[in-house]
């Protein structure tokens, strides 16, 4: 199944959802921030290493303008039961956990704080595609959506990247998971038809063309209902840092990014010294190393060396960073039998979500049957299957 998302038709629909809502569609603009897909580089950015995401079309629209008064009113086609939620940007830093407006309240604060003057009140109607719990990375899409929102009603001389830096200051310190660049940046710097490889330790980027030839990125959702996900994120970064602290001043680095896989068996595993904390920074150190040379074989169009980084990765990220479980192991695993397919990882925090391979064109149908049955037959419930479309970061839309 392929999703093309085609802005036109669903403003239509969300333009009567506006008016139904907020009264009349006067002075609304329209935004849009992508979901992403992560191909290679998991867990890597928070340790100071490389990712290799995109930019998907399936994301979150908003519709917007500006109030007179104090007043913020917010409501999403996602959760009508729940109505207009409404605050007074006085009121701002009050979280209500669990709340999707918290990633709204937490890029107005992050703004603020940044210095940004956001001085009235706002109408914003949020439509989200992205599955929840997928891994493909829904509240970076709503962070990055409020904020260029905000950018284009305030009128902010905001720079992309500090935008992208405030929604991952709003994860961390707003919604309080410990998360590094990756998410924000791909939604933030996506672009058409391009991968990002991304340097997390100095931010320096390459926009790398996604040509894949007869080859399909095909999206795997596990649907597993909400994992323990944060609480499970904030254990492994804790891990990875005190493994970190173990061999920063003896081997001088900053990041685990630094090392090779050669010095991180010979000179860090004997400072370490814990079996689970070498095998939470083995992970970090080499997926970091793989993503490089993955970047290196999938610019060369060896799209067979980068299959097999693939499941690589997938291995690494089941066996010693423990992220991934019955159901992306019967997805990714089952995947990477299949003919047609090059490889297969699950992608994003792990946990639930979502896994990627990378199929045949004309194997998708046959590929996606398969898989998908003998998922439905371990799990008891169906999986689900998208093809990727590569699409652009967060933006305001033209009508
Ligand atoms: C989540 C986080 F938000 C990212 O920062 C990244 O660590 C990813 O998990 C794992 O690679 O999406």
């Amino acid at each position: 199944m392929s999703i093309v998302v085609d802005n036109s038709e669903i403003l239509t629909g969300l333009n009567h959802q506006f008016a139904k809502v907020f009264g009349d569609t006067e002075n609304v603009e329209y935004f849009f921030s992508p979901g992403r897909i992560n191909l290679i580089g998991e867990h890597t950015d928070y340790n100071g290493g490389y990712v290799f995401p995109a930019s998907i079309t399936i994301g979150t629209t908003g519709l917007a303008r500006l109030r007179d008064d104090q007043k913020v009113r917010l409501y999403s086609v996602n959760f009508p039961d729940a109505g207009v939620l409404e605050f007074d940007l006085a009121d701002v830093k009050d979280k209500k956990d669990g709340e999707w407006i918290n990633y709204v309240k937490g890029m107005i604060v992050a703004l603020d704080e940044a210095g940004y003057s956001i001085d009235k009140g706002f109408e914003l109607l949020v439509s989200g595609e992205i599955p929840t719990a997928s891994g493909l990375s829904s509240s970076a899409s709503l962070e990055l959506l409020a904020g260029v929102v905000l950018e284009n009603l305030f009128k902010l001389d905001v720079s992309r990247l500090e935008l992208v830096k405030l929604g991952q200051k709003t994860e961390n310190e707003y919604i309080g998971v410990n998360s590094g660049i990756l998410d924000q940046f791909a939604i933030g710097f996506g672009e058409i038809g391009k991968a990002i490889l991304l340097d997390c330790n100095t931010l320096k980027y390459e926009m790398v063309p996604a040509e894949l030839g007869d080859y399909d990125i095909v999206i795997m959702n596990t649907n597993k209902p909400r994992a323990l996900t944060e609480s499970k994120y904030n254990e492994r970064f804790a891990e990875t840092r005190e493994a970190l602290k173990r061999v920063q001043a003896e081997l001088s680095i900053g990041s685990l990014g630094e090392l090779s896989n050669e010095d991180f068996d010979s000179k860090a595993v004997p400072l370490i010294d814990d079996e689970t904390l070498v095998k939470r920074a083995r992970h970090a150190v080499y997926e970091n190393n793989r993503c490089k040379v993955a970047q290196k074989a999938f610019v060369a169009g060896d799209l067979e060396e980068f299959g097999r980084l693939l499941n690589a990765s997938h291995a690494s990220l089941k066996e010693d960073y423990e992220v991934t479980g019955l159901e992306l192991d019967t997805l990714a695993e089952t995947a990477q039998k299949q003919e047609g397919c090059l490889g297969a990882r699950m992608t994003g925090a792990g946990f639930g979500g979502c896994a990627i391979a990378l199929v045949k064109h004309d194997s998708v149908p046959a590929f996606e049957k398969a898989v998908g049955d003998v998922y439905a037959e371990s799990v008891g419930y169906p999986a689900s299957f998208y093809v990727a479309q590569i699409g652009s970061g967060a933006t305001q839309l033209e009508v």
